[in-house]
């Protein structure tokens, strides 16, 4: 087994994802802030920035765009996803297999996991079958762990989350994308929670340049490996200029004021 410092979508041991498997998730509500964003190669040429270690996408948007960007762009397989059609409990359909996505190029595959939720056994069963399948083909697993479901209303309690990034260490994954519980003290718990597992904190909805920035810097100083983030990024009308600020603060580890002035 590679360890994710040695794969591709590790830039010196830390990684932003660029997320954009949004129109499956939400729908076009969330290309509406910058409709240049609902056609896929604006992004695809977003990820082509140096901080961009990763582009994180569904099997469409891989299959369509990603053989004209493979030069510049390091993709991450999305193997679940569930639209925001879909009103029952959390669940995630397997829309790839990690055979097909190594076919298509992939340098990482990521799994979404929504402990709690109702249908957490099954999920659980799928990603058994993807971990021990991308271990045989050397790709790195992010798992998207997302505590969800009836008994969970605030999926980002520190509890919460510290179980959400040992759910992750405990089922093979390489990388836990979790939702920031709120301080640097609480993810700090939740990357010791996750042993050898890497922790990166996942974007959310739209901030202020200087909040988002104070958060991820936040993760990092409690020992996160970097982000996953979609909208915070292509949302902005400059996101070349934003990820200019992230790439500071995550690989440079600045101070908020130095990546704001660059
Ligand atoms: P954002 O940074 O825009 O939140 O994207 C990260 C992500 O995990 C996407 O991959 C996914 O589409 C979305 O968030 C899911 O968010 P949620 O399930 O919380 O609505």
């Amino acid at each position: 087994m590679r360890p994710f410092e040695d794969s591709p979508i590790s830039r010196d041991g830390k990684v932003l994802i660029l997320a954009y498997d949004h129109g499956l998730e939400h729908g076009p509500v969330d290309f509406e802030a910058v409709p240049e964003t609902k056609d896929p190669e604006a992004v695809w040429d977003v990820a082509t920035h140096d901080a961009v270690s990763a582009m994180a996408v569904q099997k469409g948007i891989a299959e369509a765009y990603y053989p004209s960007y493979e030069d510049d762009v390091n993709l991450l397989a999305k193997l679940n996803g569930t639209s925001n059609l879909w009103m029952g409990e959390p669940d995630s359909a397997v829309n790839w297999t990690v055979d097909y996505a190594a076919e298509v190029g992939a340098d990482a595959v990521g799994f979404t996991m929504y402990g709690g939720s109702n249908s957490e056994v099954e999920m659980a069963e799928e990603f058994r079958d993807a971990q021990e399948t991308a271990r045989e083909h050397d790709l790195p697993v992010v798992m998207w762990s997302y505590p969800r479901g009836q008994g969970l209303k605030n999926d980002k309690k520190p509890d919460t989350i510290a179980y959400a990034a040992r759910q992750a260490l405990e089922l093979g994954a390489d990388i836990a994308k979790v939702k920031y519980p709120g301080s640097s003290e609480d993810m700090a718990h939740a990357v010791d929670m996750a042993g050898p597992t890497e922790v990166v904190m996942s974007g959310g909805s739209k901030t202020s340049d200087r909040d988002f920035l104070e958060t991820v810097k936040g993760a990092i100083d409690a020992g996160a490996t970097g982000l996953a983030v979609g909208r915070n990024v292509w949302q902005r009308e400059n996101p070349a200029a934003f990820l200019d600020g992230l790439e500071a603060v995550i690989y440079e580890e600045t101070s908020v004021e130095e990546a704001l002035s660059r």
